[in-house]
């Protein structure tokens, strides 16, 4: 396996980001897009098959049910890019659609190289369809995509598993913005996005009774121990899950159990942590059905359909570049 170092610049700039984050005045943080190294990726795919944790069903149950549907409001030829593939299963079913009515490229675009390899797995074997991959941040790979687009040809930018969940809401109305920048009108994307529903279920959902959450949220400073050369010492931190009502989302933080101090040696700093003070690191905003189309509209896209899922409210919007 490939060491991501801080010598590589994808190593300097989780280093830089996770810094910034540490030392910030006020709440600390840790970004969520780290979340996902080899083991974080491993431990995602099994909270996703827990039964607290509904949301991915939901995603693969609307695509795999309207995937014919969706491919159908495309104009062909499409090109097709992903912001985030995680395992890439639940793409299977729009690709086999797609690939029905015509040969076409999809375009991974990942920062976890474990992702990336674990989706060409998955969907190497479609014929009509050729993978090629892209390991980096999103907008950066989506302009990549973009730039060797060929004339007449469309994209569908695919942002499955609300992921945009993980935005604060005016931040997820900036990224939507850029990547409308990047499409030419008429070029579509397909949104996903987790719905409100009891707080009660979410508060399952995020600290189920496995601990699998807990273990993927504690992996992260189990990363930045290996990634930085850090003292984190686990056992001194406790997963916590909590409802922002006012945010409407769901909160995950480390709490530190005693009063501390850990070192980051790679990155070159020292933090101090009080007892309770806890390290912010993911939200996960649910949506209201009516909130979508104006977050759509506030990026520069209209909607041209949506699917819900009613089992565990989730949605899939397809939007359209105005
Ligand atoms: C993959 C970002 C959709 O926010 O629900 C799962 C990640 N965090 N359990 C989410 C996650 C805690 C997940 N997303």
């Amino acid at each position: 396996m490939l060491q991501q170092s801080p010598r590589t610049a994808t190593g300097n700039r989780l280093a830089a980001e996770i810094c910034a984050g540490l030392t910030r005045p006020g709440q600390k943080e840790l970004p969520s897009k780290y979340l996902y190294d080899e083991v974080g990726s491993a431990l995602f795919e099994a909270i996703s098959v827990l039964p607290e944790y509904g949301l991915t069903r939901a995603d693969v149950r609307l695509l795999r049910t309207h995937a014919p549907e969706i491919i159908a409001h495309l104009p062909l030829p499409v090109t097709v890019a992903e912001l985030g593939t995680g395992s890439g299963r639940k793409t299977r079913w729009l690709l086999e659609a797609l690939a029905r009515r015509r040969p076409s490229c999809y375009c991974p675009i990942e920062i976890s190289r474990s992702a990336l390899a674990m989706c060409r797995r998955e969907l190497g074997d479609i014929d009509e369809i050729s993978i090629v991959g892209y390991e980096g941040e999103y907008l950066e790979g989506l302009a990549q995509v973009a730039a060797r687009r060929r004339d007449g040809e469309h994209l569908l930018v695919l942002f499955l598993g609300s992921t945009i969940g993980n935005f604060e809401r005016p931040a997820a109305v900036k990224f939507l913005g850029e990547v409308r920048r990047i499409l030419r009108t008429g070029d579509s994307l397909l949104l996903g996005t987790d719905l409100e529903k009891p707080v009660a279920q979410l508060l399952a959902a995020y600290d189920d009774p496995l601990g699998i959450t807990a273990a993927f949220n504690l992996n992260l400073l189990a990363r930045v121990n290996r990634e930085l050369d850090a003292d984190f010492e686990l056992t001194r931190f406790r997963h916590l899950a909590r409802y922002n009502p006012a945010a409407r989302s769901i909160e995950m933080h480390l709490r530190s159990t005693c009063a501390q101090r850990v070192s980051l040696r790679a990155a070159g700093i020292t933090l101090t942590l009080r007892e309770d003070e806890t390290i912010w690191t993911e939200s996960s905003h649910k949506y209201a059905p009516g909130d979508i189309t104006g977050l759509a509209a506030a990026a520069g896209f209209g909607c041209a359909a949506q699917w819900f899922d009613h089992e565990w409210p989730f949605a899939e919007s397809l939007l359209i570049a105005a």
